[in-house]
């Protein structure tokens, strides 16, 4: 190897720690919710000696400070397709398809992220990233408009491409280069106040819908929310409401639980910004906000069914007059199983399985245990851990969405998934998430069954 390459982890590591530098300068709340975020960890931390425990064993408790998640809203394939080699250069690759068009908002979007254990374990962060869908805004001549202005702009630095296309031939970024990325590739996500458009074209891009004016008349895809994971969210709720934060009435996603699945999320409300139109016009403008999450377990096809089902049951209101939604949801959920015995004997997530002490001293002493996984963890031998789930949720992303959207607007699309079209765009597939989640429940149980069995037999 000529150079000696800085790993993508470590890449990753200093992109996410010099976007969430600029973010706190851009947007000031988002450094009360980080410390909101810490404060309440480090509670439950203290108080939950157990949980840190686990969360050790499972790889997730380095990771906890340093994990976030962001979101960019991209106007054409041609800079998806190279923000897909950016996130590549980071080791983020995209991670399932997300059809907005049925919540109404005209995008569609993946998550890039990184997918392997280690990867995840050093830094699981995420980018959810959405792409406008021209071919949903029904005025033909504002369509062509919103195109021939994305047409004109530029995104990415000179500099940014230029070390995009030297990692791809050489295989690598060495330090000095790794540096120079990651400064050159904040440019992207920056914030410009500086509109591309006239006011009135901005109007008549907000009139069509907001968040087309947003895609389309500023210099670049601006991150518009990094959220920071906390260990209890209705205590951040309660921190954000004390604070005077404008906080979302309903936190997105599924109610709070012993064991907790999926994601559970809230954010406060977009803030008004001075922007100014060409000939020093000024304005405003809503679109960057603050959230916060919780992520519990990964469910299997078969869990996932089950949540989407009591979801929407929760969602229609069905059979419960009055009941506000937080007392709907937790009726609805009082049929999806709160315990990770049943969670695991009735197939409902992901789990990662792993040796005990008593699994190791067994088998430092030479004894191979006959029977199969049930049998050792019936014996102690072996735990098994919930999978945490690195993905997002539609539900909860228009939620996040429309939140975001000044609340009122309400648009309806004819649900269009078009995962074809937009891998297309992208140059590349996503990947599916359940593989990657069956995939890292195989692994886990191969090498149990490879130190419990002997490598022979396994
Ligand atoms: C993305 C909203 C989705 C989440 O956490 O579900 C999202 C956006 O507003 O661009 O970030
Ligand atoms: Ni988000």
């Amino acid at each position: 190897m000529p150079h000696s390459f800085t790993p993508a982890d470590a890449i990753r590591t200093r992109f996410s720690e010099a976007m969430s530098t600029m973010y706190r300068a851009e947007v000031p709340l988002y450094g009360d919710l980080l410390s909101i975020v810490a404060d309440v960890n480090a509670k439950v931390l203290a108080e939950r000696p157990a949980l840190a425990a686990e969360m050790t064993a499972a790889d997730e408790l380095d990771r906890l400070d340093i994990e976030r998640h962001g979101a960019i809203r991209l106007g054409t394939a041609a800079e998806l397709r190279m923000m897909r080699q950016a996130f590549a250069v980071m080791g983020m690759v995209p991670v399932g398809y997300y059809d907005l068009s049925v919540a109404g908002v005209p995008v569609h979007s993946t998550a890039f992220r990184p997918v392997d254990d280690a990867a995840l374990a050093a830094n699981p962060f995420r980018v959810f990233t959405s792409l406008l869908r021209l071919e949903l805004i029904e005025d033909t001549g504002l369509r062509a408009e919103a195109e021939a202005i994305l047409s004109t702009r530029r995104i990415f630095t000179d500099e940014a491409i230029q070390l995009i296309e030297r990692h791809a031939a050489q295989g690598g970024l060495d330090d000095a280069e790794s540096e120079r990325f990651v400064l050159a590739l904040l440019e992207t996500f920056r914030w410009h106040g500086d509109a591309r458009v006239d006011a009135a074209t901005y109007d008549r891009l907000h009139g069509a819908h907001r968040l087309i004016a947003d895609v389309v008349s500023f210099r670049g895809p601006h991150i518009n929310h990094l959220t920071p994971r906390t260990l209890d969210i209705d205590a951040a709720q309660d921190a954000m409401q004390a604070r005077g934060i404008d906080a979302k009435a309903v936190i997105e996603g599924p109610p709070p639980r012993a064991v907790p699945i999926l994601l559970r999320q809230t954010s406060f409300k977009a803030i008004e910004e001075d922007v100014t139109f060409p000939g020093d016009h000024p304005g405003q403008h809503t679109a960057r906000f603050g959230e916060v999450e919780q992520r519990g377990a990964a469910l299997t096809p078969k869990g996932r069914a089950l949540y989407d089902r009591l979801l929407a049951t929760a969602r229609a209101g069905a059979g419960s007059q009055g009941a506000s939604y937080a007392d709907r949801l937790n009726t609805c959920f009082a049929a999806f199983p709160d315990t990770i015995e049943a969670l695991r004997e009735q197939g409902l997530a992901w789990f990662r399985y792993e040796l005990t002490e008593a699994g190791q001293r067994l088998i430092a002493t030479g004894v191979r245990p006959a029977g199969g996984i049930d049998d050792w963890l019936a014996a102690g031998h072996v735990r098994a851990l919930p999978i945490v789930y690195e993905d997002f949720l539609p539900v909860s992303a228009a939620g996040i969405f429309q939140s975001n959207l000044g609340g009122t607007e309400q648009r309806s699309y004819a649900a269009s998934p078009a995962q074809a079209a937009f891998e297309a765009a992208m140059g590349d597939v996503v990947q599916d998430e359940m593989a990657l989640y069956a995939a890292a429940e195989a692994r886990s149980m191969m090498e149990v069954r490879q130190a419990l069995r002997g490598a022979a037999a396994a």
